[in-house]
């Protein structure tokens, strides 16, 4: 099982952002869909991971859970390859 769960709406842009960087990373994740639309971002079992109900969010291992797609990306990118002084 992947040590990494990303919370994901194909149409989010926000999503996107993290999709394309663990893609770019080649990080081993699976995705879980949280239809925004059907009202599946405001199941308490979600709002447990991201109380503000929104799409992306990522949960590690342990259960600790990130949302907030630049917070995101700052995460993953942290160690990487990428030029992380380039952040704007
Ligand atoms: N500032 C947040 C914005 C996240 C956001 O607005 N996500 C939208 C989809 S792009 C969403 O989940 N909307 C559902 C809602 O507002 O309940 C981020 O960058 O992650």
């Amino acid at each position: 099982m992947s040590s990494l769960t990303l919370f994901d709406y194909l149409p989010s842009r926000n999503a996107w952002k993290v999709r394309l960087l663990l893609h770019h990373l080649g990080r081993e994740h699976r995705t879980v869909t949280v239809d925004i639309f059907k009202g599946e971002g405001r199941h308490p079992e979600y709002l447990r991971i991201n109380p503000t109900g929104k799409v992306p969010a990522i949960q590690l291992a342990d259960g600790r859970a990130l949302a907030e797609s630049n917070a995101i990306l700052v995460y993953l990118a942290e160690g990487s390859p990428l030029p992380a002084d380039q952040r704007v």
